[in-house]
């Protein structure tokens, strides 16, 4: 134990850098779908046509909303929604085509959001699928169309449970409460083992709702739910989310090591830089909208991404050794949100030309590049340009004393050749040489493009 360091009992169960093969998986995703469905998609953020934007905290939020048209007895006429829950067009195979064709490698789904509705027949709670007209177990048909499609499947699990007499927010004191919460966490556990159980081909939990005090107060118990999940399911990812140390340390513990095998707290948000991120795994997950993860019916006068949007913070997450995970909330019937199917297909068609400078591309340890987003792999170095400078000619820096320089390039969008010029304008000549690439001045594109740059020593 390092001075200064405290001894902890419930630190972190697994290494700071897993080098297992499911590890490895994950490190070389770059690109994810999340997907929230569940009750909330039927009111699609609005009651009586009133949409709760500006009150509830996002569309997955309306149960709490308390605006004008919001149902007097609200808790329970949202509760009552899975009464109503059957979405006819719910195609599991159509989402996961989908997903592949845009480029996901993995998907986060919600099997149960704060509501507590679960999107699979549970055995401990009858607040679950079967209940709905619809029936089927919704979780299972996502696991084995994503499972066919060569997508991994992590679950999306919140502890939090507003419709569970059993939880509550605040730590546990009278004996009453204490007996109570002991059976809401033999509840969480059974439900997550079960999950295993039924699911077997999950890569991961993507868990949510753990910043409540009797979650944090229960810093034992977490800890050997996570060791048991780990035992039952050799290689499970799990990330910072889960649970916290005994000193109430979330995400990162007391010692400032990481909780779980990737830091989890990118919640529509990014570094600004490398530094930030310690060397540790990462994922970021985004909206389209602004803050809405469940279905909303209406987009209008909100500011919602567009494909170039999302391909910025793509290459921003990768170029930073980060997934990035793209959020999609379908409606009640089960169908995508219209600008939800056109972002999937757009950045499913630049994929297909850039897939190389993303999947499996690292970090480049290169100066920030003013024109887009560097990465590398296998010897080779790749600009995603976004800013294309009026000369068209794209600057490189490179350290002066670097094994490896750009000798060839060419344009991912056509195969073309690009010639490359060392330039040596004088400038940090202590640490930084340069290297011109000439982009032709007809390069008819509007969308951002991959320069890749071959790599050999410099003459
Ligand atoms: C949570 C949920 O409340 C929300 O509905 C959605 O599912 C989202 C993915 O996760 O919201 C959060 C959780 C954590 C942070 C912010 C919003 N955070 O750490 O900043």
């Amino acid at each position: 134990k390092p001075t200064g360091q405290k001894e902890l009992r419930y630190g972190p169960i697994t290494e700071a850098h897993r080098t297992d093969e499911a590890m490895e998986r994950f490190r070389n995703y770059g690109l994810g779908q999340f997907i929230h469905w569940g009750l909330y998609a039927i009111p699609g953020n609005e009651w009586e046509g009133v949409s709760a934007r500006g009150g509830a905290a996002a569309s997955e939020w309306i149960r709490s909303w308390r605006g004008p048209t919001a149902p007097k007895n609200w808790a329970t006429t949202y509760n009552n929604l899975y009464k109503q829950f059957n979405p006819t067009d719910f195609d599991a195979k159509r989402w996961a085509k989908q997903a592949k064709a845009m480029g996901a490698k993995y998907v986060i789904f919600t099997t149960k959001h704060h509501d507590g509705f679960a999107m699979w027949p549970s055995k401990y709670t009858d607040y679950n699928i079967s209940q709905t007209p619809y029936k089927k177990d919704i979780v299972k048909e996502i696991v084995d169309a994503y499972d066919a499609e060569g997508i991994d499947v992590f679950l999306y699990f919140s502890i939090l449970e507003w419709n569970n007499p059993n939880y509550m927010s605040a730590e546990p004191k009278t004996a009453e409460e204490k007996e109570r919460f002991a059976k809401f966490l033999a509840y969480t556990r059974n439900q997550l083992l079960e999950q295993l159980e039924n699911y077997p081909s999950i890569k991961g939990f993507w868990f949510d709702g753990t910043w409540d005090r009797s979650w944090v107060q229960a810093a034992e118990f977490t800890y050997n739910l996570e060791k048991e999940l780990r035992t039952k399911h050799p290689g499970l990812i799990i990330g910072s989310r889960f649970r916290n140390d005994e000193y109430g340390k979330r995400h990162f513990d007391s010692n400032g090591r990481l909780l779980g095998d990737y830091e989890q707290g990118w919640e529509r948000k990014l570094p600004a830089d490398y530094s930030w991120l310690d060397g540790n795994d990462w994922d970021a997950v985004m909206t389209i909208p602004p803050n809405g993860w469940g279905y909303m019916k209406d987009w209008s006068g909100l500011y919602c991404k567009d494909t170039d949007d999302i391909l910025d913070m793509l290459m921003q997450c990768v170029s930073m050794n980060g997934n990035f995970v793209l959020n999609f909330g379908p409606d009640g019937l089960g169908n995508m949100h219209p600008q939800e199917d056109k972002i999937a297909a757009e950045i499913g068609q630049w994929l297909a030309v850039n897939r190389e400078a993303i999947y499996g591309a690292k970090h480049a340890d290169l100066p920030v590049s003013k024109f887009g987003y560097y990465t590398q792999k296998q010897g080779n170095l790749y600009l995603t340009v976004f800013n294309r400078p009026v000369n068209n000619r794209i600057r490189i820096a490179i350290q002066k004393n670097a094994a490896a320089v750009p000798v060839r390039a060419q344009l991912l969008m056509n195969g073309s050749t690009l010639p490359v010029h060392h330039a040596d304008i004088g400038l940090d000549l202590d640490k930084n040489t340069y290297y011109d690439i000439q982009l032709p001045a007809a390069l008819e594109t509007d969308r951002p493009f991959v320069i890749k740059m071959i790599m050999g020593v410099p003459n």
